[in-house]
């Protein structure tokens, strides 16, 4: 995708165009306290080294930008803002560029504002687990420096090397266990944003409780750079479990997964951690990639890992193993295995923490889609989606059908799917047959167009699914009050 593949998104000219008195600006601003800039306006600037912030994970989504900005201090973005305001110069904040909806790159010329540089974790309280740090700082790195002091960053996901606690903040990711750890809109206690105008918000509050006004940090977390930038943030962290189980399930259909999850709550109680379905199409495209051994022998129709962690660890696997064979007898579950040890446990979550690389490298394309739904018809739109794509001769095996595979797997613990199609290449009749034919579903099923990836570019055009004509008419008048010159993330988000 460049915006050129998209005749009704068109450059808006209100938007200032980069001349060299910008840069001169950047530059001066930037480079005498740390950060830095990378200037394609420069001839001598290899257009490679833009490549990198041009371009999203997916590779679905490719920008025009000739600057990326990479500041060092709050004081240096509130600089920049305020100049990029002042000249309508437009912005597209970027943290690890792994988000999953287009919105973390330019869609024409936007200067890139990248956050990687403004990465220092500033404090631990022992006590309270509250932790301050940068929005640049990488969320695995965030998650050692914690264990070190027998705590853990409340999120985690797949690409845990990669994004940025600022950037997991913008888009309020949801991860693997939030189903036991909560979502980030009650983790993060504080943030320091910066608004479009260049005022520096400072609500680094450290304190769980704080009823005093209306909660504006919350309008940062999941707002995707719309409203301004996120430079810091205070978090709370939650002990570093003792002893973690996982054990990995083969179930013969989809009802029986609802019958293993409700089983697995109910046993399990106060130390179930995560809970993720996978279907054997998933399973199938992460052992065309990888090289370790399925863990159980007979292909299953759909997969489960259920991960325990608590404080004793004979007490969870006496709970686990009472589970298993419950489930076993009721023949709610077909076979599985538990990790005997941290290097099983990694490969076990190798299974599902790898599915969406594995999905990456099926062809030369995948369409995305996280949808929350009610738990009993979760599923079905991966079938719908399916018996869609047969019947418009789209999916199969020639190299004329675009489709490769359609893959469903997710955190069936938080009613959220990850419903993925993978192409040889992308191709306007595939999406012409999924978008907006996915989210009627979903909004006919009375579900969210958007789990935890967010809208981005992708789905801006289809946020009415979700939400009615007066909630968006409100998010306008707010992202007017915050930025009424637009500069922040245009042709995305609302
Ligand atoms: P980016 O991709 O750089 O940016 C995302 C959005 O936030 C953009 O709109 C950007 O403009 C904005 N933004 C970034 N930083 C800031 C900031 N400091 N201030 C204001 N706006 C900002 N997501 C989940 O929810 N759960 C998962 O389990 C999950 N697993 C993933 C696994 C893989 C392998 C990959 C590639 C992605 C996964 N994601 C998941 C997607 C997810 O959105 C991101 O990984 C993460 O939240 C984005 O962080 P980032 O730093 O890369 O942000
Ligand atoms: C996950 O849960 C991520 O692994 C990515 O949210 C999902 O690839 C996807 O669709
Ligand atoms: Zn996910």
């Amino acid at each position: 995708f460049t915006a050129d593949s998209y005749p009704s998104l068109q450059r808006d000219p209100r938007y200032a165009t980069l001349n060299q008195a910008d840069i001169d600006f950047f530059r001066s601003t930037l480079e005498k306290e740390g950060g830095s800039i990378v200037n394609g306006l420069d001839q001598s600037t290899d257009p490679s080294d833009l490549e990198a912030f041009n371009v999203d994970w997916t590779h679905k989504y490719r920008g025009k930008t000739q600057l990326a900005i990479k500041p060092k201090t709050t004081e240096q973005v509130s600089r920049i803002l305020k100049y990029c305001n002042s000249r309508r110069l437009a912005i597209v904040p970027q943290g690890g560029n792994t988000g999953l909806v287009g919105g973390s790159i330019p869609v024409f010329d936007e200067i890139v504002l990248n956050l990687s540089l403004m990465n220092k974790i500033h404090s631990f309280d022992e006590l309270s687990g509250v932790l301050s740090l940068d929005a640049g700082v990488i969320l695995e790195n965030a998650d050692n420096f914690l264990a070190e002091k027998d705590h853990m960053f409340p999120l985690d996901l797949g690409a845990k090397g990669s994004c940025q606690v600022g950037g997991c903040a913008a888009t309020a990711a949801g991860g693997l266990r939030l189903l036991r750890y909560g979502s980030l809109h009650g983790t993060i206690l504080g943030i320091e944003a910066v608004l479009p105008d260049g005022t520096i918000l400072d609500n680094m509050v450290t304190l769980r409780k704080d009823n005093t006004g209306l909660d504006l940090k919350q309008l940062f977390i999941g707002s995707e750079g719309y409203l301004g930038i996120i430079t810091r943030l205070t978090v709370i962290c939650p002990r570093r479990p003792r002893s973690t189980n996982v054990a990995f399930f083969g179930v013969s259909s989809y009802e029986n997964v609802l019958k293993a999850f409700s089983e697995s709550k109910s046993y399990l109680t106060e130390i179930i951690s995560a809970f993720e379905m996978m279907d054997n199409t998933s399973q199938r495209l992460v052992d065309a990639l990888n090289s370790t051994q399925r863990p159980l022998e007979e292909e299953h129709p759909f997969y489960v890992l259920l991960e325990t962690q608590g404080s004793n660890k004979e007490h969870d696997e006496q709970k686990l193993n009472e589970l298993i064979e419950n489930l076993i007898e009721k023949e709610v579950i077909a076979d599985g295995v538990i990790a005997q040890d941290e290097s099983q446990l990694r490969v076990l979550w190798e299974r599902r923490e790898g599915i969406t690389e594995c999905l990456a490298k099926a062809g030369s394309g995948v369409y995305k889609y996280d949808v929350s739904l009610p738990l009993n018809v979760l599923y079905d739109l991966v079938n719908a989606t399916k018996e869609r794509l047969a019947d418009l001769k789209l999916l199969g095996e020639s190299s004329d059908q675009p489709v490769i595979d359609v893959v469903g797997f997710g955190h069936m613990g938080d009613g959220n799917l990850h419903l993925n199609v993978a192409v040889r290449q992308y191709d306007k009749r595939v999406e012409k047959a999924l978008e907006p034919w996915v989210f009627e579903w979903v909004a006919s099923h009375r579900g969210s167009i958007s789990a935890e990836h967010g809208l981005g570019l992708l789905k801006k055009p289809y946020l009415g699914y979700s939400k009615s004509p007066e909630m968006i008419s409100l998010m306008k008048t707010l992202k007017n009050v915050f930025d009424p010159n637009g500069i922040m993330l245009p042709y995305k988000y609302v």
